[in-house]
């Protein structure tokens, strides 16, 4: 009960019944199985295997399952003994964050590719709302698809979405094709969807209060609707209004930017592919002056460089280096970017692209990320691989 009241939407956010705003485009996006297929990712051996991320020690508990490990009902949060009695031939590998926050900051660029309106719940998932997209684009559905095709290109992972007219509904539509789904609930759609949601799958709705829920003879969205908000708030407090609510599809809680910025960057896609090094050099300086221009603009510092080269061909790497001490001027980021572009074999077709991104924010009071982990670190050394 205690993390159900953590859910509840506040009043201004909630709409009177009979005035169901269905004008915003909402999308969700979510990685699948995400610690796990990262993991799948560098580990080639272990694509198609039941495996999850975690600690592996007598109270080690699952971060994440590959879809094959779901298969014998193992999931997140489950002790990670109970997972190895599910199943004795579990690959266990241990957590990898900065490979996961450097995946996330990944598909973050490519969220904001398409609208500043982004809001990151976790390491892998956030909200967009598109409804007054700048770029013309033919639709929500379009921009997830975009957004997932990109994520798969340049990450090899695979995300799923969900668009909709409120988060909910997205959120919810994000979850209902996994892995690699996509899933719209349209306005017309809402009612009907809603209706038959088990009420498991609603809004902040937690064990304890779905088993209180089921006593009442509540099941679905449909059931919820008989209830008067009088009704639900005497028996859920707070949460009450908001069950009231959803079931009414109404769910005003804006998508919330994150307006701390974790990286700044720019790229240059040459207008011929460039095989001479000094050429390189020099298109570098100019990227280097529009980072820090980008930089200043936006009081951004950050000690990490990345160098990004794509290549004719289209393949691309990557090269990244931590200072200890704050990147601020072009001579230095020119410097670090020509140490890390010495170390690049230049192929006989030449370079198409050259980007370079400043991160690892250096401002006071940052706090890091928001992702909610559960103690599976701790305790948990050596460790061991079955
Ligand atoms: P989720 O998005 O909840 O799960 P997932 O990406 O593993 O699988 P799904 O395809 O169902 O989305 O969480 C993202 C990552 O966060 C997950 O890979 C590991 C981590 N995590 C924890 O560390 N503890 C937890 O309890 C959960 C749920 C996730
Ligand atoms: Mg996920
Ligand atoms: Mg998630």
């Amino acid at each position: 009960m205690l993390g159900d009241a953590l859910f509840v939407i506040p009043e201004r956010d909630c709409e009177r019944v009979n005035k169901v705003d269905t004008s915003r485009k909402i999308v969700h996006i979510d990685m699948d199985a995400f610690f796990a297929s990262v993991e799948q990712r560098d580990n080639p051996e272990y694509c198609g295997l039941p495996l999850v991320v975690g600690g592996n020690c007598a109270r080690g508990v699952v971060a994440a399952a590959s879809y094959e490990a779901r298969q014998f009902g193992i999931r997140s949060a489950m002790a990670m003994q109970k997972a190895l009695a599910k199943c004795p031939s579990l690959v266990v590998l241990p957590p990898r964050m900065e490979t996961y926050k450097a995946v996330s900051l990944q598909i973050r660029e490519i969220f904001q590719e398409y609208t500043d309106l982004v809001e990151l719940l976790s390491l892998d998932e956030a909200f967009l709302d598109v409804t007054h997209n700048k770029k013309a684009i033919p639709s929500a559905s379009w921009v997830a698809q975009q957004i997932r095709a990109t994520i798969h290109e340049r990450t090899g992972l695979t995300a799923s979405a969900g668009v909709s007219f409120n988060k909910f509904l997205a959120k919810v539509a994000s979850g209902m094709n996994k892995p690699n789904g996509f899933t719209l609930i349209s306005p017309e759609q809402a009612p009907d969807f809603i209706a038959v949601l088990p009420i498991e799958k609603f809004f902040g709705v937690g064990k304890a209060t779905a088993d209180k829920m089921h006593r009442m003879g509540i099941a679905t969205g449909a059931d919820l609707l008989r209830y008067s908000l009088e009704e639900l708030e005497s028996a859920f407090g707070k949460a009450g209004r908001t069950y009231f609510h959803i079931a009414r599809n109404n769910d005003l809680r804006p998508v919330n930017p994150d307006r701390e910025r974790h990286s700044v960057g720019t790229e240059d896609t040459f207008e011929q592919d460039v095989r001479d090094r000094r050429e390189i050099s020099n298109r570098m300086a100019a990227i280097a002056h529009e980072v820090v221009r980008r930089m200043e603009r936006s009081q951004f510092v950050g000690r990490t460089l990345t160098l990004k080269v794509k290549f004719a061909d289209f393949r691309q790497i990557t090269r990244s280096r931590t200072m200890d001490y704050p990147i601020r001027e072009v001579d230095d980021i020119v410097a670090i970017a020509q140490q890390m572009f010495a170390g690049v074999t230049i192929p006989p077709k030449g370079v198409r692209l050259v980007g370079m991104t400043v991160s690892n924010v250096c401002r006071p009071g940052w706090t890091g990320w928001r992702q909610p982990m559960l103690p599976f670190f701790s305790e948990c050394e050596p460790w061991t691989n079955t």
